[in-house]
């Protein structure tokens, strides 16, 4: 479904994303609007948009976006993740 070309343009949307609109991306994959993701939610984002990957990998991003250690990723620890403002 990803060729190459259209994984690469995904990833500079996400990136570009990232800057300017990290509310979007967060609710992008917290798709059932919980207010936090976890790891069903990261793991089904990584696979959805980025290929196949494993449950490790998605469980490795999630230990270093949750800081506070309760297995999920609130808002502010997501945009922490990504743009490094500080919670
Ligand atoms: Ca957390």
């Amino acid at each position: 479904m990803y060729g190459a070309k259209s994984l690469f343009s995904f990833k500079n949307t996400v990136l570009e994303s990232c800057d300017s609109d990290v509310d979007y991306l967060f609710n992008l994959i917290d798709k059932e609007g919980q207010g936090y993701v976890d790891i069903r939610d990261l793991y089904n984002f990584m696979t959805e948009h980025l290929g196949t990957t494993t449950y490790q990998r998605a469980e490795r991003v999630l230990r270093r976006l949750d800081l506070d250690s309760d297995g999920k990723i609130d808002f502010a620890e997501f945009e922490f993740g990504l743009v490094g403002r500080a919670p």
